[in-house]
């Protein structure tokens, strides 16, 4: 029990005073307390040598084979196995077959020019192939669909290519008022009603559960996992053991299904999640009580924590020659925000283990996607640019695919080139991604051609260094029960479009003028209408407009969803000569359309 924080047990009490909070029947009978929740539970579940172990899932090799991942010269993932030679991802590959000659390094897979799938070549070449890391995304995406059909009503977050943090919050919930029914009801003679402290939780049985962080700093699992601490047991402990039950059993049929193992951590939240994940990889899960937050805490060496890093990090550890956290405790409020402001209320709740950021899936959809090359050797011929054109193109074809298996409408917006000139400032083209039924690599080459002589102009001669090619405001659209081969075939699917169009208050490239299907309701009476597009004015003929207002009005929406249809009709033809429809009067002219996401790097203002 030689604690550093023991000594000062005072500042600690304070520090933590929200370790053991009274827990009540209003608490665990409340559908949401959303971050403040008492009985709150989240892990993250990392994958071990991620780009590794799916080189070995696809070769199907014995896991105790020693494998690293490798890209050009330099290793990116190590197998355990690999790192019991001692072999980091700092080695070259040479000095890693050194140390370990039955090593097996397998090179990532890579686009090559000419071809329009990845592969694994026998030579690669920087200055002709391309990285891939497909494989990855799609097997990242496989063990992230397990954990959303395990846990439809937990909330899981992709925070990086392997790894997830999950909420367990409400899934545990559910599993206490099961298997503790006489929590569901508040006992006639509780003496504050709903705000009665719940009954003394069960003992727990943490075997099998993990590894549970003592407050001692030790961990424990089996015989000594019974101790009581600080008094003991809390039902947020019993919260922790459910939601590492679940965590544990997802992580096993990860493994018989897909082949990975994983590491998780389990705590009061994501910060603690997170720092507790890799502390016994691979294969494991740590959990962190509540009551041993502090000791767990105070040793670290701040700096070392990701938000507590960098310049931050080097402003602390300068500004109050300290180096853990449990010196940084001694700090108070009031000192730290005249230091670094009021935000950095932030610094002072991370130091205390409290973190109120929550577990929140990302938009499903990423609204770009990029595909990137540097070039060793740089393009100097205008012509020869075609060719990694084509090689990008490849990827971002596959890529698009890929995600439009599980979204089939999923449409780009725009396509945007970017080049890099040696070391002179970036330029870029863009135009609206043409819309046609399949995606191919052709269709997106012929595009980003246009792209590329616009950008190289009528130079004899350029010097690129990097080209990168990308689909941005990549969008679902809302087709309803129609299959994609209806696509382009019904006038119904023209109005989902328009649809969307007007939902989202937003320019649609093709299709973007919202008043060619539905009369507005000063229209209802009129007789003819001017299209938005080529600003003539288009009537009912005479006869058509007699009748009721509503069927003159019925008749007028008919008359302006066949003219849409016309303008529909136009812009697919254009669009499968290659051509990009911009067209006259619309939305997208008048409005100055601001770029998002990625394309904010690429537009020159
Ligand atoms: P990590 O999760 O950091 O590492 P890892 O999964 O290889 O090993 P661990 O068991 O310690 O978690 O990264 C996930 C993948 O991301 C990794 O397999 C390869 C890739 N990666 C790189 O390409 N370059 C890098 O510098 C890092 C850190 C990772
Ligand atoms: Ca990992
Ligand atoms: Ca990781």
């Amino acid at each position: 029990m030689n604690s550093p924080w023991k000594g000062k047990a005072k500042a600690t009490n304070q520090d933590y005073d929200d370790l053991r909070p009274t827990i009540t029947y209003r608490h665990i009978l409340s559908n949401n307390l959303g971050v403040r929740d008492p009985l709150r539970v989240v892990a993250l579940c990392d994958s071990d040598a991620f780009y590794a172990a799916c080189e070995r899932v696809r070769l199907e090799l014995d896991p105790n084979v020693p494998i690293v991942v490798q890209q050009w010269e330099s290793i990116i993932a190590v197998s355990y196995p690999a790192r019991e030679f001692g072999i980091s991802r700092m080695d070259k590959i040479k000095d890693a077959k050194k140390k370990c000659p039955n090593l097996l390094a397998v090179h990532v897979a890579t686009y090559k020019e000419g071809e329009s799938e990845p592969s694994y070549w026998k030579d690669v070449d920087t200055r002709t192939h391309k990285v891939s890391l497909d494989l990855y995304r799609r097997e990242s995406n496989k063990i992230i669909t397990m954990f959303k059909e395990a846990l439809p009503i937990g909330e899981v977050e992709k925070a990086s290519i392997d790894e997830a943090f999950i909420d367990f919050t409400r899934p545990v919930r559910e599993k206490l008022l099961e298997r503790y029914p006489y929590l569901v009801q508040v006992p006639a003679d509780a003496p504050n009603g709903m705000d009665s402290p719940l009954p003394p939780p069960p003992p727990i049985k943490w075997d099998d559960l993990g590894t549970v962080l003592l407050p001692e700093g030790t961990d424990s699992a089996g015989e000594q996992s019974n101790i009581d601490v600080d008094g003991g047991t809390t039902w947020h402990d019993v919260a922790l053991s459910i939601a590492a039950e679940l965590m544990r059993k997802i992580r096993e049929d990860i493994h018989s299904k897909l082949g990975y193992t994983t590491s998780a951590g389990i705590a009061r939240n994501k910060f603690l999640a997170k720092l507790c994940a890799s502390y016994k990889k691979p294969n494991s899960q740590t959990i962190l009580r509540n009551q041993a937050i502090p000791s767990y805490l105070h040793p670290l060496p701040f700096q070392k924590i990701r938000f507590l890093g960098g310049k931050l990090g080097d402003a602390l550890a300068k500004e109050y020659d300290v180096s853990t956290v449990g010196d940084l405790l001694t700090i108070s409020l009031d000192e730290i925000q005249s230091k670094f402001g009021e935000n950095a209320l932030w610094i002072y709740e991370l130091l205390r283990g409290i973190d109120r950021t929550e577990v929140k899936e990302k938009s499903a959809l990423f609204k770009s996607m990029l595909a990137s090359k540097n070039l060793p050797k740089p393009i100097t011929q205008p012509l020869d640019g075609h060719q990694w054109i084509r090689v990008l193109a490849a990827e971002l074809a596959l890529r698009l695919n890929d995600a439009r298996e599980s979204m089939p409408t999923l449409w780009p917006k725009t396509i945007v080139l970017h080049a890099r000139k040696g070391y002179e400032t970036s330029r870029s083209k863009q135009a609206t991604f043409p819309f046609v039924r399949n995606v191919t690599v052709d269709v997106i080459a012929t595009a980003a051609d246009k792209l590329w002589k616009e950008l190289t102009g009528d130079s004899k001669t350029v010097n690129i260094t990097s080209v990168q090619l990308a689909f941005t405001g990549l969008e679902k659209a809302e087709m309803g029960q129609k299959s994609i081969e209806g696509f382009f075939a019904t006038r119904d699917i023209q109005r989902t479009f328009l649809k969307r169009s007007r939902e989202e208050d937003e320019p649609l490239v093709s299709l973007e003028n919202t008043d060619l299907a539905v009369p507005k309701s000063s229209d209802i009476e009129a007789v003819s209408f001017q299209c938005t597009r080529c600003r003539k004015t288009i009537a009912l003929r005479e006869g058509q407009a007699t009748g009721g207002p509503s069927e003159v009005a019925q008749r007028l929406a008919t008359l302006r969803s066949e003219h849409g249809d016309f303008h529909f009709a136009q812009d697919l033809a254009n669009s499968n000569k290659g051509s990009v429809p911009v067209p006259r009067g619309s939305s997208l002219k008048r409005q100055k359309v601001e770029p998002k996401g990625i394309a904010k790097f690429f537009i020159k203002k």
